[in-house]
């Protein structure tokens, strides 16, 4: 079983975005922990079963971040389930969820699956929209949320999102400083080897996106990140 607590690094893919063999290639080789798949719009199962084929030639684990009931299928390394705690709207804190447990409970291997407590940060994010997250956070209230993932609710992993936007290392630094357990993953505009490190010194996982489709070779760099202090 893969374990999370251990990763640094990891690319996140979009489905409904296009990717040349040749790049997956360069980046499920690249020594990152992980390829995440997952996204906000356009996800249907046929993209998400052709992305998972292309990354499964590979050895890196392959990880279905789910946003669609309908887009879940086996034979991913492990499943992670978003549950977005700063949303305002039950639908994405415990509704969908509710949904699909009713549905498929019983067929599920709950070892395979992690839930993931997202804090959505990014107030122009297509995430941020969808799930109404209240964006305008105080330090005070990330390193709450970040206590309450931890102690209240045994998440095993905290995920600040600021997809699209860098956002702020201090915030960062507040999360971390609540957590022990809690595995803390940043996601959000890293585009250099120093941002990532920057994010990496308190956060324990990094995730990279979107320069992976606008700058691939710097998308690549961000691995460095790896040799980097914790
Ligand atoms: C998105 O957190 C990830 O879900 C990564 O963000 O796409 O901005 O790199 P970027």
């Amino acid at each position: 079983m893969y374990d999370v607590r251990e990763w640094r690094h990891v690319f996140k893919l979009d489905p409904n975005k296009e990717i040349s063999d040749e790049a997956l290639e360069s980046l499920c080789e690249s020594g990152t922990d992980a390829i995440i798949i997952g996204g906000t719009d356009g996800i249907t199962l046929d993209n998400v079963l052709n992305l998972m084929a292309r990354v499964r030639r590979y050895t890196v684990p392959c990880i279905l971040e789910v946003s669609t009931i309908d887009s879940v299928s086996p034979g991913f390394d492990l499943y992670f389930i978003p549950t977005v705690l700063n949303s305002s709207d039950t639908k994405w804190i415990t509704g969908l969820h509710h949904e699909a447990v009713k549905e498929y409970g019983e067929l599920m291997d709950w070892d395979e699956f992690l839930i993931q407590g997202y804090c959505v940060l990014n107030e122009d994010c297509k995430a941020a929209k969808l799930t109404s997250a209240k964006t305008n956070l105080s330090e005070e209230d990330i390193a709450a949320y970040a206590l309450m993932a931890e102690k209240m609710f045994h998440l095993p992993i905290f995920y600040m999102e600021y997809s699209g936007s860098y956002g702020d290392p201090s915030f960062v630094k507040a999360a971390k400083s609540q957590l022990n357990e809690t595995v803390l993953f940043y996601g959000g505009g890293i585009e250099t080897v120093e941002q990532a490190e920057e994010m990496g010194r308190y956060a324990d996982v990094i995730v990279v996106g979107n320069v992976i489709y606008k700058d691939l070779s710097a998308a690549l760099n961000t691995v460095e990140m790896k040799k980097s202090k914790h």
